[in-house]
């Protein structure tokens, strides 16, 4: 049986972690690429690493000679670029370094595709953040971009030019337009993975407190497991295209806090307002405080995705809830005490 071969870039990450998973259970062969690093980087994926059907290479998004190298070496049939400075914040501090790896990092992999092999199929990481600041109430393939920080324009491009790839040089190049989506495996300074680890911990007495930013930002937030299998989907159809992936449902940062509370039976009163919000516990005790530090230079208030393409075209939708995701995350957190 001849076995399809993928390249995952951006295998380390949280999606590289469930669409590895994916790929190995209908038969790929894995091709995963890892960059150099002071620390172990394979945490999230040691469990394939013993497995035969994938291998790792070393690569970067930022050296267009390992990109190059390893499509003309592996000749995969698909590629899925996950690969990015994926942080919001973060990009305002390294603007020049995200929009290296967000947006020609993109275009080095499109290129190494029309140079060696037009055939093969590409999936381009894109997001809600190229929104922006949009006053649409639900975002769909339509919605105009606004992005509003150096990670959404970065991804603008890369979606932008993986369209020119596609209409120039019929080329299978899709986009996903994806929504936030979360898991145990979320990087830990999101604010889902954040706001789940500190609340376990402080119900078990092993924090004390937990600051956050902005509470009032709203996001659709779903499964990564659900939506690895909307990416896989997008490379499986007869014409290339993008697709919006999102849950069409959402809240704002301090729900989400209230619904981890409740979920874990943690009983908090808010009191304050702005810079001065906080929550206290049964006992009185501040657990909950908000620091100017994590407001961003420039904030995407509202999210909310229309997924109506995709569930005619792909025939895709979420299936889990943001409840069922929580109860999911705050068990992970619990074991690893
Ligand atoms: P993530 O956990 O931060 O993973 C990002 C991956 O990119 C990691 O494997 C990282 O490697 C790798 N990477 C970073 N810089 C690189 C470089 N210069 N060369 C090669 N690899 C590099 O992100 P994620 O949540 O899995 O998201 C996957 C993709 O979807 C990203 O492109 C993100 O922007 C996009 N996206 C995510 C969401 C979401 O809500 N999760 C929504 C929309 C779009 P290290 O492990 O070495 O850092
Ligand atoms: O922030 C607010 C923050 O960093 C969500 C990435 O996967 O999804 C993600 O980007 C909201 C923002 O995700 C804290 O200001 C408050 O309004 O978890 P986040 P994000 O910025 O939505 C999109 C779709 C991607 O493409 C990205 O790759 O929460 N917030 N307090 C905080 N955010 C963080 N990180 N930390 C806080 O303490």
């Amino acid at each position: 049986m001849i076995r399809k071969k993928a390249i995952i870039f951006g295998v380390t990450g949280q999606d590289g972690y469930y669409l590895t998973k994916f790929l190995l259970k209908k038969n790929y062969v894995v091709h995963g690429i890892k960059r150099r690093s002071s620390s172990v980087p394979t945490n999230r994926i040691s469990s394939f690493l013993n497995q035969k059907n994938f291998k790792i290479h070393y690569g970067d998004l930022t050296d267009t000679s390992s990109i190059y190298n390893i499509i003309k070496s592996v000749k995969p049939d698909e590629i899925y670029n996950l690969a990015a400075q994926s942080h919001v914040g973060v990009s305002f501090y390294t603007p020049i370094f995200t929009a290296n790896v967000n947006a020609i990092g993109v275009l080095s992999i499109l290129e190494a595709i029309r140079t060696i092999n037009k055939q093969i199929k590409f999936y381009q990481a894109g997001t809600s953040e190229m929104f922006g600041k949009t006053n649409s109430r639900i975002q769909s393939e339509k919605t105009i971009f606004n992005p509003q920080s150096p990670y959404g324009s970065a991804k603008v491009f890369a979606h932008q030019i993986t369209q020119n790839y596609r209409d120039a040089y019929n080329i299978f190049a899709s986009n996903g337009i994806l929504f936030n989506h979360e898991s145990p495996f979320r990087g830990d300074n999101f604010v889902t993975k954040k706001i789940v680890s500190s609340l376990t911990k402080i119900k078990n007495g092993k924090q004390k407190k937990l600051v956050l930013g902005n509470l009032y930002s709203r996001r659709d937030w779903g499964h990564a497991a659900d939506y690895v299998e909307a990416i896989y989907k997008i490379l499986q159809q007869k014409k290339p295209g993008d697709f919006v992936i999102a849950t069409g449902r959402e809240c704002t940062i301090k729900e989400f806090v209230n619904k981890t509370a409740k979920i874990i039976n943690l009983k908090l009163k808010w009191k304050g307002s702005g810079l001065n919000e906080f929550a206290i516990d049964q006992s009185g005790r501040t657990i909950i405080s908000v620091d100017k530090k994590y407001f961003r230079p420039l904030e995407v208030d509202y999210l909310r995705g229309d997924a109506s393409k995709a569930k005619r075209i792909l025939k895709w939708k979420a299936k889990i809830s943001l409840d069922d995701l929580i109860k999911e995350m705050v068990n992970y957190e619990k074991k690893q005490f």
